[in-house]
């Protein structure tokens, strides 16, 4: 845990997201597959995988933590939620209800015997033959536990990171819908992170068809104006996060004002701070954007202050008063 006095003199505790599991560990954990707990090794899917060709497949990425109760699950309803939307928009539901595949994870977690980690539900459409057409194929859905350290960094959360505008947009309306976490909307996000990548920054932010800023290949994004928390409205092309949605609450109740509205590329460089949004980012502050220094170049109060109300609840210093935790004993 580390620890960051702050200007003011505020001392701020960033609880690392979870203890590492090894690598070697869960290559021995089991995976749910269509009901069945499967080996990691035997957790194999047929090259003829209609989503391996045509990228039909709908995930979510959900953090299970350790609290002081034990290994709890923030928001597992919405993310369950956000699966089956996706899945809906892509005429693809899992053939299991919601209560089942909740269960199925917290089963896994307990199963693996994980203090924490990073979950990956996935449903897909298996093998039966190949062609743009993906009603023959199966709906499979597989859950597999992973570790996840920070996204960004390992420092990320206390020094922020340093990010640039792509030259990528997100989607257009019409051509993929961006609320749903399907796997073919990261081909752009991997369009977007390989270019920052190598142009030497941690991530890239997206704009959207319009010009207007969307989000980061794998965040949504925020920005500081005073008491103003402003960030993009779904309709930029953006993945309804739900670290978005607990930042927004968050923010509301700390006494900011959250303002969804349209960012043109240039408010981003004279905000006071930015930062994204994510279940595997958390939040991380953003210290440059194409090199232009942002505030005061590290990270900021207000994103100190909502990673600390964010993090408490982790911690069990603040009372889950909206069930965003279900604990998995
Ligand atoms: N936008 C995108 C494009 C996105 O991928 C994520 C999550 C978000 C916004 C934030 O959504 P939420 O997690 O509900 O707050 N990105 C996932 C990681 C992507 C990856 O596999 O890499 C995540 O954070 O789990």
């Amino acid at each position: 845990m580390s620890t960051k006095t702050l200007a003011e003199g505020a001392s701020v505790k960033v609880k690392p997201a979870h203890e590492p599991v090894s690598k070697s560990f869960l290559e021995h954990s089991k995976i749910w597959m269509n009901g069945k707990m499967v080996p990691w090794s035997e957790a194999t899917v047929h090259i003829a995988t209609h989503a391996l060709h045509y990228a039909t497949a709908i995930f979510e990425g959900i953090r299970c933590y350790a609290t002081p109760r034990g290994p709890a699950v923030y928001r597992l309803d919405r993310h369950i939620e956000r699966l089956y939307n996706s899945s809906k928009i892509y005429r693809m539901e899992p053939p299991y209800p919601v209560e089942e595949l909740s269960e199925a994870i917290l089963e896994l977690i307990r199963i693996n015997d994980l203090p924490s980690c990073y979950i990956r539900p996935i449903v897909y459409r298996g093998y039966a033959s190949l062609g743009v057409n993906p009603f023959p194929c199966p709906v499979d859905v597989a859950i597999l536990l992973m570790d996840w350290g920070k996204y960004l960094g390992d420092d990320a959360l206390d020094n922020g990171v340093d990010v640039c505008v792509s030259s990528w947009s997100r989607m257009a309306p019409n051509t993929l819908p961006a609320l749903a976490k399907s796997a073919a909307n990261y081909m752009n996000s991997g369009l977007i992170k390989m270019e920052a990548i190598l142009g030497g920054f941690h991530e890239g932010i997206a704009l959207n068809h319009d010009g207007y800023v969307s989000e980061g290949s794998g965040e949504n994004i925020f920005i500081v104006r005073g008491r103003d928390l402003i960030t993009p409205p779904l309709e930029a092309a953006i993945l309804p996060g739900i670290t978005r949605d607990s930042v927004m609450t968050i923010a509301r109740d700390l006494g900011y004002a959250v303002v969804e509205t349209n960012i043109p590329r240039e408010m981003l460089y004279c905000a006071e701070e930015v930062f994204l949004t994510g279940t595997a980012a958390e939040i991380t502050p953003i210290r440059s954007i194409d090199r232009i220094k942002i505030g005061c170049g590290k990270a900021g109060p207000v994103a100190r202050e909502i990673q600390r109300e964010f993090f408490a609840l982790i911690d069990g210093e603040r009372e889950d008063r909206r069930g965003w935790l279900t604990h998995v004993r």
